[in-house]
């Protein structure tokens, strides 16, 4: 059986590479909602009636795990999702607050994400766990889901709203910055040239792999070795929209007619 993961759009493909690389006798079915996307500053509701649409989906297809590869869509919906499979598998995003707190020296924390994730109750919790020994400074990347759907990593255009979201963050004295939602884990590198080597920069897709890869061992549900499966993708919407950016992203061709 296969194991579902889906985002709003590409940037949950930043987890599928850690899934395909931790678990590549598995077969994986990826599902981009480009027709609504990007969620960030969708209202939640909005957003867990479409993660659920996803779900049923996925779950037409028999997958035997739920990965929600997108922080904004598992802050709105993650519980729902859970309460409808009760006995899927159903693994979620979080901003990597937790590592975040272990690993700055500065004790300031820079977390970088969607509207949608940093009003959500899942992370004023998250703060409210991890928050007390550390500075969390946030910050909204606005407009970058947008350019990693375009697929342009190196713009001009996306440097200088980078540069312009980092910066506040860098002023507040961050050491350790958490890319938060995980279309941003496109733009590590861009990331990586404007903080500076001082600066660690951290995000959760290996993580979930890991603990995808944990829950069926559990279910005792791995699919035995043998040859790499491929990875089968669906979208809503016009395949167009998306074509390009997951040429770029993923560096296959997908729809040869888009
Ligand atoms: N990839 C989503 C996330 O991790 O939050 C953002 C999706 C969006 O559409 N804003």
């Amino acid at each position: 059986r296969p194991i579902g993961i889906f985002d709003s759009g590409v940037g949950g493909l930043s987890v599928l590479r850690e899934i395909r690389a931790l678990l590549p006798d598995e077969t994986l079915i990826y599902c981009a909602d480009s027709g609504h996307a990007p969620y960030g500053d969708k209202p939640q509701q909005v957003i867990r009636e479409r993660s659920l649409e996803l779900a049923e989906f996925l779950v037409r297809h028999d997958v035997k795990a739920l990965v929600i590869a997108c922080n904004t869509a598992t802050a709105a919906a993650g519980r729902a999702l859970r309460e409808r499979w009760p006995s899927l598998p159903v693994i979620g995003m979080e901003p990597a607050v937790k590592p975040a707190t272990a690993a700055t020296r500065s004790g300031t924390v820079g977390v970088l994400a969607t509207v949608g994730t940093l009003s959500s109750a899942q992370f004023a919790a998250l703060l409210d766990t991890f928050g007390h020994d550390v500075r969390v400074v946030t910050q909204p990347g606005v407009g970058l889901v947008e350019a990693v759907e375009r697929g342009e990593l190196s713009a001009d255009g996306t440097r200088h709203m980078l540069e312009a979201h980092l910066k506040p963050l860098l002023a507040a004295g961050a050491d350790v910055i958490v890319l938060g939602c995980t279309h941003y884990v496109f733009l590590r590198e861009l990331v990586e040239s404007i903080v500076g080597p001082q600066v660690k920069v951290i995000d959760t897709g290996a993580a979930v792999a890991r603990q995808l890869a944990r829950k069926l061992d559990e279910k005792g549900h791995r699919a035995p070795a043998g040859e790499a499966k491929p990875v089968r993708f669906w979208c809503s919407g016009n395949p167009g929209t998306v074509a390009h950016a997951i040429d770029v992203l993923w560096g296959e061709h997908i729809w040869p007619d888009a």
